[in-house]
């Protein structure tokens, strides 16, 4: 099925956006990628993305191009148009491209020049498979009450404790890990840490299988020693470091979602226009017409939204202004995923016993849009975030 781009014509977009749309979309709908292994699978669509440059969009070209970005700067409208254009055909090829720049981010944002040299490229290229480890068992939504730690002797960092629900834990290369420096200092003692993920005091074996299957796994960290040249950013700059990191995302979280939302919305369309009843066909009853009235609203009023976080980053990033995105990135985020959960679910009772059925697509679907209203902060947290900045405005 071939997803519509009418919409890359708001004016939120540049030419660089409809063209990359428009040929992401033809490149796509030609990949089959048997994903009955989702770490095998999950590989698979990081070498072939990488091989045909679309994960060159999750890092900055850098100086005279030694990055391997395709764009000066991440670019949240091209990150949220590569995720809604991937999730529209695989939610797990769109989880591959996602985790290639949450993994790889906060090195964009704060890594040294060498540490920029030493991993952006090859994330670029799909040769290192990136990683983003914040949550802990009991320190999910509140990022702050993480417990793992690092001390510092002489040249090194000593880290222990472990991390839970990371994505591409187990396959990836690095995880970018965020652990206490200062236990007693709260959300001011956190430090991010490049740990490799062959690193001696590492295990990340330790698989989590979840109703839509993609890599994740439980990291544990044992007397796990890395260089001084593998901090990240400022020594308790951490936490503002994953902040920051999310505000990118989070809006791509939103375009992930959308894209979700309009495969339920096109299967829906689709089956109502051939499923014969009562003498006609479904689409021919005033009940359908309302439903996919109502879902298509909920797709535009989610992509509105999306749209507009990631052109306000972009245009903050463009005038060098330091304004902060977060509730907007928040709004889109929490309003995507629950629109597209909803029409999701319209979309399967549509479908009728059939949208029930393991193996038709809005099936999988319902399973693959769970998650997005969980991860990269739930839908709660981004309650939470819009409130605060209400009452501050
Ligand atoms: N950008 C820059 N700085 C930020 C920031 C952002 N987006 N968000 C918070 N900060 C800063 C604050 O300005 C504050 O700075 P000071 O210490 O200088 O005052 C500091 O970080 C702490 O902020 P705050 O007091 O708001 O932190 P809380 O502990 O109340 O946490 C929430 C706020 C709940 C919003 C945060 O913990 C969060 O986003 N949690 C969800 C985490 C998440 O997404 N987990 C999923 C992991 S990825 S799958």
């Amino acid at each position: 099925m071939t997803p519509t781009i009418t919409h890359l014509n708001l004016p939120f977009f540049d030419t660089v956006h409809r063209d990359l749309g428009a040929s992401l979309r033809d490149w796509v709908g030609q990949q089959t990628v048997d994903e009955t292994d989702d770490r095998q699978a999950c590989r698979e669509w990081v070498r072939r993305l990488g091989a045909s440059g679309w994960l060159r969009y999750c890092v900055p070209a850098g100086p005279d191009g030694t990055l391997g970005g395709t764009l000066p700067r991440l670019d949240s409208r091209a990150l949220v148009i590569l995720r809604e254009t991937l999730a529209f055909h695989s939610p797990l090829a769109d989880f591959a491209l996602a985790m290639q720049g949450l993994g790889s981010g906060a090195i964009t944002l704060a890594g040294t020049p060498a540490q920029q040299a030493a991993y952006l490229p090859l994330v670029a290229s799909g040769e290192k498979i990136a990683a983003f480890a914040l949550s802990e068992a009991n320190a999910g939504s509140d990022a702050g009450a993480m417990t793992t730690s690092a001390t510092r002797a002489g040249d090194a960092w000593t880290l222990n404790g472990s991390k839970t629900w990371i994505s591409n834990g187990g396959i990836a290369d690095f995880y970018v890990t965020f652990v206490k420096t200062d236990p007693a200092a709260g959300t001011r003692g956190i430090t991010a840490f490049i740990v490799d993920a062959d690193t001696a005091g590492l295990d990340s074996t330790e698989h989590i299988t979840v109703i839509a299957p993609h890599p994740l796994a439980t990291l544990k960290f044992k007397q796990c020693a890395v260089g001084a040249d593998q901090q990240l950013g400022m020594l308790h700059g951490g936490f503002k470091l994953a902040m920051q990191t999310l505000d990118i995302f989070r809006a791509s979280v939103a375009g992930a979602a959308l894209g979700m939302a309009r495969r339920a919305l096109a299967e829906a369309v689709s089956h109502s226009k051939q499923r014969r009843m009562f003498g006609g066909v479904l689409a021919d009853f005033q009940l359908t017409q309302a439903k996919l009235g109502e879902m298509a609203a909920l797709v535009d009023a989610a992509a509105l939204l999306t749209y507009r976080a990631a052109w306000l980053r972009d245009e903050g990033e463009r005038l060098g202004s330091s304004v902060r995105v977060t509730a907007e990135a928040a709004m889109a985020k929490m309003t995507a995923t629950e629109n597209a959960q909803r029409v999701i679910d319209m979309a399967l009772q549509m479908h009728g016993g059939l949208g029930v059925k393991v193996g038709t697509k809005v099936e999988s679907l319902y399973r693959d849009i769970r998650s997005l209203r969980i991860y990269e902060g739930a839908t709660e947290v981004q309650q939470l975030i819009i409130g605060k900045a209400v009452l501050q405005s």
